[in-house]
Parts: C-alpha cells; sequence; structure tokens
C-alpha cells in the first residue's frame, strides 16, 4: 500500500551503490572474554533495570509483583516511553562496569532524555537515588516510591531533569546531548564522558554539526567522549534515516566526519559485544590521549564512535493487537495503553514483567543481588549518578579588577575592545576554568584583543592541533550553545559572543538550559553555577552595511521570558559601563546573562568611578545631559541600548540650543530589569524609586534598542502609564548608512526631540507656544537628512561627533573640536 510504514526495515537487505570494501574502514575486532559472573551480573543489572523502568510506567501499586496484578494496580494515567529504555539501561550497565574495571572517570549524558524510567531505574540500583533522596532506599519500601510515583504529580517528571542525579542535560528538546558532552569533557583531561543519541536524535541540525566537535578537543588537555549512535530503526511513528542506512553508509558518514566506528548488534550475545566496543574506545581515547601527552599528537587522530543497533523496546511485549511492538514504532511510548481497563493486556503486562524474574533480582528486604553490584564501581562516588562533574564542581572565577582597562571619559572607545583586554586577562588568571565559544565572529565584533595570550582551539590543521586555546570559533551557534552548556554544568566559565540577529537560533537551547538551572536551584544537593553569558555585538543599528537579514534584536525578548530571579540583560552604554557590566556577569552565579552593546568607537560617557555606580544602580540620571542636573524637568527621555542612548543625548543637547525653555532630564537604564513592576524582579525599582528616577507625573519618553512589548510589558503595573511613549525596533530596515536605520525605526535624535516637544508643551506654555514652529523646522530637517543620505549614500557630517555640552568635559566635543559638526551642509545633526 502506498505510504505504508514499512515495520521493519532491513538495511542490510538493502542493495547498496557503495563498494564493499570501505567496510574495512569499520573496526573489526575478537569480542573481549568476559567472566560468567560479570557476564550474570551485566545480564542481572539489565534485566532489573528494564524491569523497573517498565513497571515505572504502569504500575500504582504491587510494584514487585508479588501477587497477580489487577486493574487496581495500574496508574490511571500511563506516561512515559518505554522504546528507548533498554538502549538506555545497557549503556548505562556497560559504562559502570567499564568505569569499574578501568577505574575511570566517566559521566553519562543521555539524549532520548524521554527514557528517564531507564535512567531512574539504573540510578536506584547502583545505589545513587538513596544517596540523594531518602524516599528512594534500596529497600522495598523505597523501590515502591519509585515506581508508584514516577510521572505523578509527586514523583519524578516523565524526562530527564536536574532532579536526577548524575545528570547535565535538560531532557526533552532532542539534539543537543552530542555538544554538551564535549563541552564537560574539555579541560578535564581525565574525564570520559559516554553520550548516547538516539537515531531520531541523530537528524537533527544540533546533533549533524555536532559530531565536529571532536576537531575542538585537544587530547593533551582535555578528556573525550564515547558517542553511542542508539540505531533502534524508529522516531514516534516513522522509520529514522540512520535505522534505513546500511553498514557501508554509516561507515563512510562517521569516517568523514574523522571517526572510526564499530557496530554492536549481537542480540545473542550483547554484552560481550558492547563491552569489546567500549573496551576498545577506551584504549583508542588512551593512546591518542597518550600521544598528545607526551608532544608526539597524533595529526586528525580519529576518535571512536559506537553504532549500536538494538530494536526499539527489545524485551518488551513482541506483538499487541497484531501488531509489531517490539523492534518497532509501536514501542516507543506505552505498548499495553488499555492495561488499565482490558483484561488480555493486563495478562500481557503480567507476563512481561515477570518475564524479568523480578522475584531473583531482588534480596528479601528489596536491596539488588550481589551479582548486580559486582557491575557497579565500589567506590560510591564512581558511579555514575554521583559524580561531582555533574553536581558539585563549580570552580569560581578570578575576576580581574576592570578599572585597570577603563578609558577616559570624553574619548571614543569601541565597548567591544575595551572589554577585549579584561577577557584577555581573565582567560590568563583562568587558564583552565575559562572558554570562549563564539560562531566565528570574535575578529568581526572586534574582541580580537582576546587572543594577545592564547589562539584558537582547532585540532584539524596541521599548523594549529594540539596547541590548546581558549577559543573556539565553529560557524555552529547550536554547537557553541552545547559546548557552553557542558562547560558550565562541569563547573567552569564560558562567554558566548554571536551577532545580535543569530542568536535567535540558540533561542530553544537557551530555555531548556534555563529550565534545567531552574530546577537546579531548587534541587538542595547541586551548587551554584556560573552564569551563561552571551554578549551580542553587531546589533541592528550598526548592520548597515549587511543590511535587513541582520537585523533582529528578538533574542532579547527571549530572554525577558525567562523566570525573573533566572535573567539578566544589559545595555551598557559606553566602554566603561561595559567592562562594569562584564565583570560582573563573570563574577555573578545562576543567571542568563545577556549583555548588549556595540563594537564601534562610541563616546564615554561615564568614568570608571561613575560607570561602577551605574550599573550598580541599574539607571541612572545623567546629569550633564539634563537642564539643571535634571531638576523639575518637563519630560523624562530615556536611552536603552548603546546607539539609542546616543541619540537621545544628542538630542539633549540640540534641545538645549533649539528650545532652551524645555526642561529635560535624560535617563540611561542599563539594567533593564530596573523596570519591571516592584514585586516581580529582584532588581525592580520600588514605585517610590521609579518616581524619584521618571518623576511621579512628568511624561516619559522610552527610545529603546529592541521590541516595544518589552518595555511595555516590564512597564506593566507601574502607576501613571498613560504619560509613556516609546519607539523601539520596528523591523524597518535594509542596506543603509547608520543614521538612516534611526530615521527609518523613528528612533533618532529627530524623532526625540519631536516626541520631547510635544510631551513637555503638556505642562510648559512656553514651549507650547513655539511648538508648531519647532515641530516644522524638526520635520524638514529629517526630509533634508533623508535626502541627503538617499543623494550621497552616507551620513551627514558630524553626525556621530560627540554632542556638546557647556560646564562640562564634553564641552566642544573631543573629535568635532572646533568644527561646526554638518553645519556647512545646513543641518543641525549636533
Ligand atoms: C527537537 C525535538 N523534536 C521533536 C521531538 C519529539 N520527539 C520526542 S521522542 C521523538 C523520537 C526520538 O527518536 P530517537 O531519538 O530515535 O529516540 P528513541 O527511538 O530511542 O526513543 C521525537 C520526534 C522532541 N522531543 N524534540
Ligand atoms: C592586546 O592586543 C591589542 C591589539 O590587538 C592591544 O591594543 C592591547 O593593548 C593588548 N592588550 C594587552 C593586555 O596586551
Ligand atoms: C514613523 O513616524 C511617522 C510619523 O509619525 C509615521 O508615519 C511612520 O509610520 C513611523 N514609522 C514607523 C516604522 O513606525
Ligand atoms: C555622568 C553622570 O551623570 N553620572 C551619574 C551616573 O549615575 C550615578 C549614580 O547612579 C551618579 O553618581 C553619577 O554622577
Amino acid at each position: 500500500m502506498p505510504g505504508e510504514v514499512i515495520d521493519r526495515p532491513n538495511p542490510k537487505a538493502l542493495k547498496s551503490l557503495i563498494p564493499e570494501d570501505v567496510l574495512k574502514l569499520s573496526v573489526q575486532l575478537e569480542k573481549v572474554q568476559l567472566s560468567d559472573a560479570d557476564l550474570k551480573g551485566l545480564e542481572e543489572f539489565r534485566r532489573a533495570s528494564n524491569y523497573i523502568a517498565a513497571a515505572m510506567i504502569f504500575l500504582s501499586d504491587n510494584a514487585l509483583l508479588e501477587r497477580d496484578l489487577t486493574f487496581d494496580d495500574i496508574k490511571p494515567r500511563l506516561l512515559g516511553h518505554w522504546g528507548t529504555c533498554p538502549g538506555l539501561t545497557l549503556v548505562y550497565a556497560h559504562l559502570n562496569f567499564l568505569t569499574r574495571k578501568n577505574d575511570l572517570d566517566c559521566i553519562y549524558v543521555v539524549g532520548p532524555g524521554h527514557g528517564a524510567p531507564a535512567i531512574l531505574a539504573s540510578l536506584w540500583l547502583e545505589g545513587s537515588l538513596e544517596k540523594f533522596y531518602p524516599q528512594y532506599a534500596q529497600n522495598k519500601q523505597g523501590l515502591h516510591n519509585l515506581i508508584t510515583g514516577f510521572s505523578t504529580p509527586h514523583g519524578f517528571p516523565s524526562h530527564i531533569n536536574a532532579e536526577t542525579p548524575g545528570a547535565i542535560h535538560e531532557g526533552g528538546e532532542l539534539g543537543y546531548a552530542l555538544s554538551v558532552a564535549f563541552g564537560a569533557v574539555m579541560d578535564k583531561p581525565d574525564l570520559i564522558v559516554g553520550c548516547i543519541v538516539g537515531d531520531g536524535e541523530a537528524e537533527s541540525g544540533p546533533t549533524a554539526t555536532a559530531w565536529h566537535a571532536a576537531k575542538y578537543i585537544d587530547p593533551a588537555e582535555s578528556g573525550a567522549v564515547i558517542p553511542i549512535v542508539h540505531v533502534n530503526g524508529f522516531k514516534i511513528s516513522e522509520r529514522t534515516i540512520y535505522g534505513c542506512m546500511d553498514d557501508k553508509e554509516l561507515v563512510t558518514l562517521f569516517t568523514g566526519y574523522g571517526y572510526q566506528c564499530r557496530f554492536v548488534e549481537d542480540l545473542e550475545d550483547i554484552d560481550r559485544d558492547l563491552a569489546t566496543s567500549f573496551q576498545w574506545a577506551l584504549d583508542e581515547i588512551r593512546k591518542i590521549q597518550k600521544a598528545a601527552r607526551s608532544g608526539n599528537p597524533i595529526m586528525k587522530p580519529r576518535w571512536p564512535v559506537i553504532i549500536m543497533r538494538t530494536p526499539k523496546g527489545w524485551s518488551g511485549p513482541k506483538i499487541v493487537d497484531g501488531e509489531f511492538v517490539e523492534g518497532s514504532f509501536h514501542a516507543h511510548q506505552v505498548p499495553l495503553m488499555a492495561a488499565k481497563t482490558n483484561k488480555d493486556q493486563l495478562a500481557d503486562l503480567q507476563n512481561w514483567l515477570l518475564s524479568y524474574g523480578p522475584a531473583k533480582l531482588f534480596t528479601e528486604t528489596g536491596d539488588v543481588t550481589d551479582s548486580i553490584k559486582s557491575v557497579i564501581p565500589i567506590d560510591a562516588h564512581n558511579k555514575l549518578g554521583q559524580r561531582a562533574e555533574t553536581y558539585k564542581a563549580h570552580e569560581p572565577l578570578k575576576v580581574p579588577d576592570w578599572r585597570k582597562y577603563g578609558v577616559e571619559k570624553g574619548t571614543e572607545e569601541s565597548c567591544m575592545k575595551a572589554i577585549g583586554n579584561l577577557i584577555d586577562q581573565a582567560l590568563v588568571d583562568n587558564p583552565k576554568s575559562l572558554r570562549i565559544f563564539s560562531p566565528d565572529e570574535l575578529v568581526s565584533n572586534k574582541l580580537d584583543a582576546v587572543f594577545n595570550h592564547t589562539g584558537r582551539d582547532f585540532q584539524w590543521d596541521e599548523f594549529s592541533h594540539a596547541q590548546g586555546g581558549r577559543v573556539i570559533e565553529i560557524l555552529s551557534e547550536h554547537t557553541c550553545q552545547g559546548f557552553l552548556q557542558g562547560y558550565t554544568l562541569t563547573g567552569r566559565t564560558g562567554i558566548f559572543p554571536s551577532y545580535e540577529s543569530f542568536l535567535g537560533i540558540i533561542h530553544t537551547m537557551m530555555v531548556q538550559y534555563s529550565k534545567f538551572n531552574k530546577m537546579a536551584r531548587e534541587t538542595a544537593w547541586r551548587t551554584d553555577l556560573s552564569s551563561i553569558n552571551y554578549i551580542e555585538t553587531s546589533t541592528w543599528t550598526r548592520q548597515e552595511h549587511n543590511g535587513f537579514s541582520h537585523q533582529n534584536p528578538s533574542f532579547i525578548g527571549a530572554v525577558l521570558n525567562l523566570k525573573p530571579d533566572a535573567a539578566r540583560v544589559y545595555f551598557p552604554p559606553d566602554a566603561n559601563t561595559f567592562l562594569s557590566t562584564v565583570a560582573h556577569c563573570l563574577r555573578s552565579k545562576n543567571y542568563v546573562n545577556l549583555m548588549v552593546g556595540s563594537k564601534q568607537p562610541q563616546p564615554v560617557f561615564l568614568s570608571t568611578e561613575e560607570a561602577d555606580a551605574h550599573c550598580q544602580a541599574g539607571a541612572s540620571i545623567w546629569k550633564f545631559a539634563s537642564t539643571d542636573d535634571g531638576l523639575n524637568p518637563d519630560v523624562t527621555l530615556v536611552g536603552i541600548g548603546s546607539e539609542l542612548m546616543f541619540e537621545v543625548v544628542v538630542a539633549a543637547s540640540i534641545l538645549h540650543r533649539k528650545c532652551p525653555a524645555l526642561r529635560v532630564r535624560v535617563v540611561n537604564v542599563t539594567d533593564l530589569m530596573i523596570l519591571e513592576d516592584e514585586t516581580l524582579h529582584p532588581h525592580s525599582l520600588t514605585n517610590d524609586e521609579f518616581n524619584s528616577l521618571f518623576t511621579p507625573d512628568r511624561p516619559i519618553h522610552f527610545n529603546y534598542h529592541g521590541y516595544s512589548n518589552e518595555i511595555k510589558g516590564l512597564l506593566f503595573g507601574r502607576p501613571n502609564l498613560d504619560r509613556i511613549s516609546i519607539e523601539c525596533y520596528k523591523e524597518e530596515g535594509s542596506t543603509t548608512t547608520p543614521f538612516d536605520m534611526m530615521l527609518r525605526n523613528n528612533v533618532s535624535r529627530y524623532h526625540i526631540i519631536e516626541a520631547a516637544i510635544k510631551a513637555g508643551a503638556k505642562h510648559n506654555p512656553k514651549v507650547a507656544l513655539d511648538m508648531t514652529a519647532l515641530l516644522g523646522e524638526v520635520r524638514h530637517q529629517v526630509t533634508k537628512v533623508q535626502e541627503y543620505i538617499m543623494k550621497t549614500g552616507r551620513d551627514p557630517e558630524g553626525t556621530f561627533d560627540i554632542p556638546k555640552f557647556e560646564g562640562t568635559v564634553f564641552e566642544g566635543g573631543k573629535k568635532g573640536e572646533g568644527k561646526s559638526g554638518g553645519k556647512e551642509d545646513g543641518f543641525f545633526v549636533n
């Protein structure tokens, strides 16, 4: 029938176009010998964990099947994913076994996080659940609690999360496990991460690109990942690509990626087959590491990958209602969905669970057998669920004093240049616990000072391999984000600089990370972690050369939607405030920090002392740009974002000359969270503080870098909102001049002047008197400037000169000194 899903594709039977002899590229090995005791222990571990995992999905009572099942023993709501579980438990058993045999430091990163029952069952078996949760002790009551509580409101949730011991990866959104695993081993030379990737998950974009992550692992300084591709052939209801690839296709694919692969598929002898592969993988890793660490690194080392072919839902029901379950997508979720009401299915469930022989797997008290214990690491801290790296490994960062890199007030400097020097020093001071992950944008973002003492860590060419390097530049935002997560969750600190427009690519990853982080904070046994730090540069305001595609501030909103106590968004307006912000973010813990700034040279408005105070307050009145230091204003003008703030300051300087009767207060907001309703965010200003900064009753005009909904949302709940007007980015752009970007989005100095005059006229009769004439003049300016830009393709001269304020350091302006900026063209640009 056309469109019908083939139940069991058999890749071995397909005709292949690839020559036979490429199979030589895969690894052929004699199986290792295992003692009978080891074989028994591994087999019993798997049987016990599969039993518990299956029972967790179904049973609300009778957890050890000590009597016949009744409908009352079945949970009212059957939640969980069975299909992936047998593969996850198989790998669990073997990673622990490998660890015990080789005295490894090993952790397990699980891609298919929907297989939580498998991991929780294994954690219970190895005694790690008990360590963190007394209610899940290794006895009958503890097992009862685990099985009956799973996927209920009082038990573990259906997917792996921060409450799961040993986990450093939020289950649920597939695709990220591999890059997280690679991030975790960086700078941990002894660490091995076993990372299982579902064959469905392997179809995802983030996983596809993460295979290249090995090319960023310097074997001299970092540990290694053993990836296991779990080819069980199916996703939710469709075959997988990898499941339909024959051996030669898989071998050529992974060989091309730079790996050597071994297939594990002997279902009759799976424990020896997998043990052979794991020992081989470990030995290969040790060879590569030894060579690099003794000064003779192997050029383009070929790391191991294991391709594990086992049936989906292996050991579960074979056929239900006439349809294959084991070895098909029908095993994906709950194989016997009607077990609570259908007698046959209840009987099938009982037979299935009894097939594991639970009576022989647990002792009288409900403890696990000695045979099972014999394949688990002896020392508790070596068990997969108890490795310190996964929950108590934070290495506090030494943050240099940023004032040393401060810039003189009244000069011009690029924020990125300034912070580049600070980060350079931070990398020197923290040689093993700070890294930069960037999609090849460090230089274009003017952060190249970070290369003063370090280089790029890239292993795939002869010039840079085995040289270390703190900077990883891979043109995959997903991989950068995964690295950042794995590195941070194992205790270190990372910085992710990126073009503003493309951080949205990892929006959902960042959200998933934040979910993990939230639950980690609510989980008593997990210690604090560094924040993850984004630096957004090349923002829409200065992407006039790249054009519309590069003009997209939407990531700001993504961060603002996180829990208030988990997120921070900063818009430092100049180099000194940016320095102070970076230092603060590097010291902070447990947040998602987003810093938005410019790479272009910008006026330095605040001295280092002022910048410090400004950053601590999150916002301040800029007296030098305000009338009478901001006393009794007719209108408050607020800038958020460096270029947007610049326009506000220029508008104020023009208003002082053109409309001296208007009393203006200029406010700069660097920490967006101060705006939020006082009950909602720890940084929020109280209503009294808010009124003292913005006045209780005068109009406030916001000139904002992002989308207006963000400001509106933050201000909701503040008193007197009808006095507020907002201009912001409005999805207007092209390849044009910088100032035209301001004009097109109505955030230019002229638009601010217009808003200020209209607002001021409400309270100030003198301004009202002149309003019509002034507005006419301003609008005429806009037209003239627009025409000029159209004609010449550039902004009027002097547009970006530092504005002048008499009696301040900005008197006369440093750059345009002596020149009457743009006047020869007849503009009042400044
Ligand atoms: C990014 C993402 N897309 C879609 C899904 C929905 N989903 C959940 S499980 C699954 C199939 C996963 O298949 P595979 O990775 O092979 O795992 P397994 O077969 O071992 O369950 C899908 C598509 C998801 N969780 N995440
Ligand atoms: C780092 O290099 C930049 C040039 O790339 C230079 O301007 C700066 O002073 C250097 N900083 C340090 C701390 O050496
Ligand atoms: C900018 O303001 C003008 C005048 O008020 C208006 O016509 C125009 O639609 C605005 N542009 C945008 C992008 O909102
Ligand atoms: C230049 C300027 O006005 N700086 C001020 C910034 O804000 C801090 C306090 O928040 C003041 O102390 C500065 O004078």
